[in-house]
């Protein structure tokens, strides 16, 4: 007779991320049996980082099935897109109405959705879920954002907020919505990191080629930030980078080419910005901001071409630090207030995805998930559940009382900030845009009036007026044109 049952959960993918959730969830106390589609890792995992662990493995998917207890939970942590639907059919013969298939990888919000509704058909519960914190949170403390289909919920709490890592003694996971929502919101959460890194590389730029700072001056710059509002995962990895030597100790930052690679998650943020008409400017112009960065050698013929200012530290300074104390602290709160705006846009986009899937989306709760464990990690995410705390239909995080004290404290700071970097010729495409954004946003008459007339005059496009909104006019602005709107329009 076979032996019960006895795993709590499969994990298949046995590359460092599955491994490392197998060992974090064995620490936890939970019998893992794992799997990989190259069936010699299985032994080769527990011959080495398993040994002397309750890790069980599998030589087979009908082998994996056949030791787990029901429901039966079975997690992918496989290569994103035909990979994870390669499993889920070779899964579903072998297991049952109620089992719980989950995909940890970093798919498409919208391959989520379909397979969670595909597998809903059939009787299974479906859950994507967001995973954050690279290696080392696998292995000890993640950031989860799981979402699915919501009957999973309960067979899955235990494990995920156990392994999970923890933020004032509470788990940096809870169940964020139906459908894709747990990998929409982890590619929220990426689009955020990508914003989030080149301000802090804006920054890096003002201090170095304006202020004139060494690596180790703007090391211990960072190590101060880090000791306020913007102490976070990735202030604390930057001053630790600029002050790391290289083996004949030089600065490892300086040989680096600068030029930045991605993956594809910051474009999808992107993406479904333009597609739900949500102005997330900043995690665009961050996208962008790398794309740029790999013309390298365009950019090198430019730089002895094309004219403009060139930054030049003040000469003779000798303790720049000192010297540029006020500046020094402007670029602080430069970062700080367009890291308010950037995070403002991006729950902008939870809201509206929310709103158009029907998702209702916990803010307060994705604040938490994101507070510890992930790449951006910090004190202020903390803050922003606060707000999300204290009103769960806050319509936008710039109109809380607290980060519309701490954006008009930082306010003039900040424009001083981009006049200095537009006049010394730095780009500073994420600083600026974050201004722009502001100031558009809190202009109660932007001109669109002319745009709006632009539109109707070339396309019969119509307009509506001031006094009457909701009535479209078309006007003969040249008198040939004729009075009938353009035919695209259906009112
Ligand atoms: P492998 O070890 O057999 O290559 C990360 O690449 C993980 O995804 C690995 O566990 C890898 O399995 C798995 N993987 C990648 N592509 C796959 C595919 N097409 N089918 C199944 N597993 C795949």
């Amino acid at each position: 007779m076979a032996a019960a049952p006895t795993a709590d959960l499969a994990l298949i993918g046995l590359a460092v991320m599955g491994k490392n959730l197998i060992l974090n969830m064995n620490d936890h106390g939970f019998t893992v049996c794992a799997y990989n589609r190259t069936v010699s890792k299985v032994e080769e995992f527990l011959a080495n980082e398993a040994k002397g662990t309750n890790i069980i493995g599998a030589t087979s998917l009908a082998d994996m099935v056949s030791k787990l207890k029901r429901p039966r939970r079975v997690m992918l942590l496989v290569k994103a897109g035909s990979a994870v639907d390669g499993f889920i059919n070779q899964l579903v013969p072998l297991i049952e109405p109620g089992d719980i298939i989950i995909d940890g990888g970093n798919s498409d919000f919208n391959d989520s959705t379909r397979r969670c509704k595909e597998l809903a058909a059939k009787g299974f519960l479906y859950v994507g879920t967001g995973v954050s914190g690279g290696e080392d949170g696998a292995r000890y403390g993640p950031s989860l954002m799981p979402g699915g289909n919501p009957e999973a919920w309960p067979h899955i709490k235990d494990i995920f907020q156990s392994i999970s890592a923890k933020s004032d003694g509470e788990p940096c996971c809870d169940w964020v919505g139906a459908e894709g929502a747990g990998h929409f919101v982890k590619m929220v959460h990426n689009g955020i990191e990508y914003g989030d890194m080149q301000l802090i590389s804006e920054a890096y730029h003002l201090l170095k080629s304006v202020c004139g700072l060494s690596n180790d001056e703007i090391s211990s710059v960072f190590e101060q930030w880090n000791n306020g509002e913007l102490e976070s995962f990735l202030i604390e990895i930057s001053r630790d980078i600029l002050k790391f030597r290289d083996t004949d100790n030089v600065h490892l930052v300086d040989k680096i080419l600068d030029s930045a690679s991605q993956k594809g998650t910051g474009k999808w943020t992107g993406k479904t910005g333009l597609d739900m008409g949500i102005p997330i400017t900043l995690i665009v112009e961050a996208v962008f901001a790398r794309t740029l960065s790999s013309f390298k050698s365009e950019r090198v013929t430019a730089s002895k071409l094309l004219k403009g200012p060139s930054p030049q530290p003040e000469s003779g300074v000798s303790n720049p630090l000192e010297h540029h104390a006020g500046l020094i602290k402007a670029i602080k709160e430069a970062l700080y207030a367009s890291k308010i705006i950037s995070y403002a846009q991006g729950f902008m986009l939870m809201r509206a995805t929310s709103q158009e899937y029907g998702w209702t989306l916990n803010m307060g709760g994705i604040s938490l998930m994101w507070r510890g464990g992930c790449i951006i990690r910090s004190v202020f995410l903390g803050k922003i559940k606060q707000a999300f705390d204290s009103n769960p239909d806050l319509s936008n995080l710039l109109v809380d009382d607290f980060f519309n004290a701490e954006v008009a404290r930082c306010q003039m700071s900040w424009r001083e900030v981009c006049c200095k970097g537009i006049t010394n010729g730095i780009p500073m495409p994420a600083f600026s845009s974050a201004l722009a954004f502001y100031d558009g946003y809190r202009c109660d008459k932007l001109p669109a009036n002319l745009l709006q007339a632009q539109r109707d005059y070339f396309g019969a496009h119509t307009y509506e007026l001031l006094d009457s909104p909701g009535t479209h006019h078309h006007t003969n602005w040249t008198g040939h044109g004729g009075t009938t709107s353009a035919s695209t329009y259906n009112v």
